[in-house]
């Protein structure tokens, strides 16, 4: 993330590169889900399916854009997951050999009930729901994509959060075996985020467990990550497996890796620049012409009141 300015990428690179594995590639990495059966997410997939590439079944939401939606081909191998490298196609690349399940998120902390959930419980908190988000990452390039998931605040609201819960920590697993990236000392280990208990507890903050329809590449943070569209992207902590209720503003990796740069809060503003480059425009990938960015990435309507009297100059 601090490597490449958006405007260092060659739109050139962003579409013609060869490096992306094809979809078929991703369906052989989830037919290791195909023990999806037999990890019990019996029920939303068939055997069939799970060979195919694993389906899920979802509602549509009222919360997504009608926006056109980023080819699959470039929310798949185009992103960002240190834990499988630094550059934009080592996610794609690198990943085939982790095995997001079996898999348990453990949440706890400032609650009444702290719980460890697997896959299946997660996916059937409130069911599946299509959220189709646009998408902002602070280097300037955006996206849309279809993702699917669960409103964090049923996850939140099933452990019955103490009045002490101010924040919300999310931790990355650590499995280097698996994840060649963790076996650099490029960032600090897990990866880590956080959200303040009012955001995390808004509708539009979900945890996704899919894209296109399916289970989630590994790429893209398998088997459940955080998704808050109106904050750049480093915000959405991918391959989840603890969440914790605390009183104190929890670490955040980018903060901590370079705090001038990546503050904890990380709101999409086009009038507060990153100290390196501008933010008032950003390239959704697959058009040719920036376009200018939206405050809270256009989501203010909804999520502006959560920061009313905040100064988002200090708080970046
Ligand atoms: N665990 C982990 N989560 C992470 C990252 C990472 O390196 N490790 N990168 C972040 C960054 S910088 C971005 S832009 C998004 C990109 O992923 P997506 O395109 O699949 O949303 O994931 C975020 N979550
Ligand atoms: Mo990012």
């Amino acid at each position: 993330m601090l490597i490449k300015k958006p405007s260092d990428i060659p739109s050139s690179e962003i579409t013609d590169k060869k490096l992306y594995i094809n979809r078929r590639t991703f369906i052989t990495g989830a037919a290791a889900i195909a023990g999806a059966a037999a990890f019990g997410i019996r029920g939303l997939v068939s055997p069939e399916e799970a060979v195919a590439g694993t389906k899920l079944q979802f509602a549509k939401s009222k919360f997504s854009t009608d926006e056109k939606q980023t080819p699959y081909k470039d929310v798949t191998t185009y992103n960002n997951f240190y834990e499988f490298g630094t550059d934009k196609y080592d996610p794609a690349n690198n990943s085939s050999a982790f095995k997001p399940l079996p898999w348990t998120v453990r949440v706890e902390g400032h609650v009444k009930k702290p719980r460890t959930f697997d896959y299946e419980q997660l996916t059937k908190l409130t069911g599946l729901e299509e959220r189709v988000y646009r998408m902002r990452c602070v280097e300037g390039w955006s996206m849309v994509i279809p993702w699917i998931g669960f409103p964090l605040s049923a996850l939140l609201n099933a452990v019955e959060p103490l009045s002490k819960a101010k924040y919300v920590a999310f931790t990355s697993i650590v499995r280097p075996e698996q994840m060649p990236g963790q076996r650099r000392a490029v960032l600090d280990w897990p990866y880590v985020e956080g959200l303040r208990m009012d955001e995390a507890m808004h509708p539009l903050a979900i945890l996704a467990v899919g894209l296109y329809g399916e289970t989630l590449p590994n790429q893209n943070g398998a088997p459940v990550r955080l998704v808050v569209p109106w904050k750049y992207g480093f915000k959405g902590i991918k391959s989840i497996v603890n969440i914790k209720l605390v009183e104190n503003q929890p670490p955040a990796t980018w903060n901590i890796s370079a705090p001038g740069e990546y503050g904890f809060y990380s709101n999409v503003n086009p009038e507060v620049d990153h100290p390196r480059w501008s933010q008032a425009k950003e390239r959704r990938i697959g058009e040719f012409f920036k376009r200018p960015t939206l405050m809270f990435n256009g989501y203010a309507d909804q999520v502006g009141s959560l920061y009313s009297g905040m100064d988002l100059k200090k708080n970046y």
